[in-house]
């Protein structure tokens, strides 16, 4: 190993004088009184409202038909006149319909992967991506990071947001990022080591799957300079954070964001670990019935709806989640004044019914994680058996586990499950976002 990185130079990286532990990367935004940001939301809404109406004709469309113009907008809670947006109007007006700049003033497009068919294309402004990079460099900073620090990106690069979100966020904060994107995950636990990384960004799944590979090579990362973990991108639990604090030694803090509104770095959680603060000076943050479509107030778990406020290429009105969430907007220890988004319990839309009991794979994942001789890997298969749903929970433990699954799953979430219990390393690893679903039903339900 070069003698330039040896664990001895590793210890003096971090022994720095570091900023005082209450930092913020932007104070006066962070911390701006809730008046304040209430007046400057709204004349943000106002200018957004505009641009959709002047330069995005389905926009325009449907405020006329909703029978809204932008001047109508004079109060934040007017927001809710507004015509929502959906996954599927991106999809209709693919690739470049809903942008509200040409094509030609736009550096950068992303792609989230579709189920079916085409994917969801969204596009930045060079104002947007430095927007992005702030927010990025801001959310970093809310979970821990500071300027100096090595941060070890294994988010994909790529057509996805993660690894370039958080690329662009870590420059700007001032860190040394290693854009290692994911795979190759032996090599990574080296490089984790031998660069003295301090923070690791990653999908919680993958951040198992790089302890338990260091754990495999004998590496022990809990005896390494990394100290924070900005796990998201896909929804987990509070079983699998207290999984993944131990394994790797880290304070694991969530992190929120979709493509369609930005990307990484929507709403992060703080040191106090309760909850995600929105970055309201940039978004404004609605919970919704997901049935009616009706606002929910404060406190109550409902669908997250989303509207752009700053964004140039791509703004986005009432843009519908699909993630279910609860809003709070109580003091937070940690000083910042922006509403609390509650962790994501999943997604409206992934959630199965099986035999009438609603059920989120993340419910299943606590379940699983807290259970001793249960490896918190897994996969659920859910079939169809004549009229019936049926799921299978795979998952890697002692052989005798499956009876202690069963009885668990359904004493907690009240569904029978089969339970097949697989050799270690049989249930597919994950590089990025984890597949847990396997839905075999036919497509004509
Ligand atoms: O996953 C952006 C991202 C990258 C977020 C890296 C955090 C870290 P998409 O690929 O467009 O963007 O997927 C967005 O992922 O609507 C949620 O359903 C889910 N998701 C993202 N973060 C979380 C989280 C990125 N912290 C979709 N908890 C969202 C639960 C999450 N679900």
């Amino acid at each position: 190993m070069n003698a330039m990185l040896q664990p001895r130079f590793v210890t003096r990286v971090h022994q720095r004088a570091r900023p005082p532990r209450r930092w913020y990367y932007d104070r006066d935004a962070e911390t701006m009184p809730r008046e304040t940001l209430g007046r400057l939301q709204l004349r943000r809404l106002r200018a957004t409202v505009k641009s959709a109406w002047q330069n995005v004709p389905l926009m325009r469309a449907r405020m006329e038909a909703a029978g809204v113009k932008p001047g109508d907008i004079g109060a934040l809670d007017q927001v809710s006149a507004l015509p929502f947006t959906q996954k599927v109007d991106l999809r209709d007006a693919y690739p470049f319909g809903l942008f509200a700049r040409p094509r030609q003033s736009l550096v950068r497009l992303h792609a989230s992967s579709g189920t079916t068919g085409k994917p969801t294309v969204v596009g930045y402004t060079r104002h947007d991506i430095t927007l992005w990079s702030d927010l990025m460099a801001r959310s970093l900073a809310c979970a821990g990071a500071r300027p100096g620090d090595v941060i070890h990106n294994a988010y994909g690069y790529g057509l996805f947001t993660g690894g370039l979100g958080a690329h662009y966020g870590a420059e700007r904060l001032g860190a040394t990022v290693v854009p290692v994107s994911g795979g190759m995950t032996e090599r990574q636990v080296m490089l984790m080591r031998d660069f003295g990384a301090r923070v690791l960004c990653a999908t919680p799944s993958y951040a198992l799957n790089i302890a338990e590979v260091a754990e495999q090579q004998g590496v022990d990362l809990r005896a390494s300079s990394l100290e924070i973990g900005v796990f998201g991108a896909e929804p987990w639990s509070e079983a699998m954070r207290a999984e993944i604090e131990a394994r790797l030694g880290v304070k694991a803090v969530d992190i929120y964001g979709l493509s369609e509104i930005m990307g990484p770095g929507v709403a992060v959680e703080c040191e106090a670990q309760d909850g995600l603060h929105g970055w309201e000076d940039h978004f404004l943050f609605e919970i919704i019935d997901p049935e009616s479509g009706r606002p929910r107030p404060d406190g109550e778990a409902g669908e997250l709806v989303i509207t752009t406020l700053t964004k140039q290429a791509l703004p986005m009105i009432r843009y519908r989640t699909r993630d279910i969430t609860r809003l709070t907007r109580g003091r937070c220890a940690c000083g910042r004044t922006h509403l609390r988004l509650q962790r994501i319990t999943g997604r409206n839309d992934d959630m199965l019914i099986i035999r009438g009991v609603n059920v989120y794979p993340s419910q299943i994942e606590a379940v699983l994680v807290g259970l001793p001789g249960i490896a918190p890997h897994y996969q659920l298969v859910v079939e169809r058996r004549g009229n019936m749903d049926e799921l299978t929970i795979e998952v890697e433990g002692d052989a005798d586990a499956a009876p202690r699954v069963q009885h668990h799953v359904k004493s907690m979430i009240g569904i029978s499950a089969a339970v097949v219990v697989k050799k270690p390393g049989e249930v597919p690893r994950s590089q990025g976002k984890a597949v847990r679903v396997r839905d075999l039903r036919p497509k004509s339900r």
